[in-house]
């Protein structure tokens, strides 16, 4: 059993253009206000905040063959790789907060760039692995995957402000969990590059245990530094509501916290991404305290907190 105490660094991205509908850039403060950081310290976790990127405003960024914002998207995931790359050299598992999920290029591939081959567990109700060619919105948090697959590599398009990226994460190295809504040329893909998949219907037979068993002995045999992708929309909306992307019949709040409990215990958690947290999406103030409060303790779980309890181990049992 792997009791973890981690060097954390929290890295906000208060960025929306993945994605047409505003909020989502507002997702940092609120996970921040929920008392984030004092929870991961009182866990015995040693946290630093790096506080929140600043993105530039483009005047000029046309779509490009239909995909939306292209150069703002690659320009702040740039600033985003340099930023999680330069957590990771400081020693700590790099957290960065979104922002919509688009931020997985940037943070993946600084996560890569520092440590080497990852592997990728990406927690999401969308597999996110359109090309710019299969996008049938053209929304670019819908296709981060496509840009750090090795496999996809000759079917990406020249993209203006994605030059400086190359893929980092081979599909072998890749286990999703909660598909429940994927595009056809998504699941051409990911059946093509056989990427393990734990859609809503294995964990329906399995269970989530299985699942979770299955997930940790392939990282555990392969032994790689894991980046740990969680989208909040895995969850079912009945928990997470305030995301712009909902899909009924996601994972419960116990099967969203187990998976954190247990890749917490693998040991190979290197960094970690909390995304498509959108509090203008909630209909009330209760909804989007759900969600907020629920990607809080999917965070907790990642960093040593158990549902059976903790303690330090230096703990001292008072005498009368
Ligand atoms: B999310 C869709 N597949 O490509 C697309 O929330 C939805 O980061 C993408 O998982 C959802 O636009 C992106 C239809
Ligand atoms: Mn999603
Ligand atoms: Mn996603
Ligand atoms: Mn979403």
């Amino acid at each position: 059993l792997h009791q973890q105490r981690s060097r954390v660094g929290l890295i906000g991205a208060p960025f929306a253009k993945g994605q047409p509908r505003p909020g989502v850039d507002r997702g940092p403060d609120l996970i921040r206000a929920a008392g984030l950081l004092n929870r991961l310290q009182e866990q015995g976790n040693e946290v630093k905040d790096y506080g929140n990127l600043t993105f530039e405003e483009l005047e000029e960024d046309e779509p490009v063959g239909g995909v939306k914002h292209v150069r703002a998207v690659g320009g702040a995931n740039q600033r985003l790789s340099e930023a999680v790359r330069a957590v990771k050299m400081d020693g700590r598992v790099s957290v960065m907060l979104g922002g919509d999920h688009s931020l997985a290029i940037g943070s993946i591939h600084g996560h890569a760039a520092a440590v080497g081959p990852l592997s990728v567990v990406w927690v999401d109700a969308h597999a996110d692995v359109n090309t710019a060619l299969t996008t049938p919105t053209g929304n670019l948090h819908g296709q981060p995957m496509s840009f750090l697959l090795h496999e996809l590599r000759s079917k990406i398009p020249v993209l203006p402000n994605f030059s400086w990226m190359t893929p980092c994460v081979s599909a072998k190295d890749l286990v999703y969990i909660g598909l429940r809504d994927l595009d056809p040329g998504e699941h051409y893909i990911v059946r093509l590059l056989g990427a393990k998949v734990f859609s809503m219907t294995e964990v329906d037979r399995l269970g989530i245990g299985r699942v979770m068993e299955e997930t940790c002995d392939h990282l555990c045999t392969r032994k790689k530094p894991v980046h740990l992708s969680y989208d909040v929309d895995a969850i079912d909306p009945a928990v997470t509501p305030a995301t712009g992307t909902p899909v009924p019949g996601g994972l419960t709040y116990r099967e969203g916290v187990y998976i954190t409990e247990q890749l917490c215990q693998t040991g190979l958690l290197s960094g970690v991404d909390m995304v498509e947290v959108n509090p203008l999406r909630g209909p009330t103030e209760h909804a989007i305290q759900s969600t907020v409060n629920t990607a809080v303790d999917l965070l907790l779980g990642c960093f040593g907190r158990r549902r059976e309890g903790n303690h330090p181990s230096d703990f001292l049992l008072p005498g009368p």
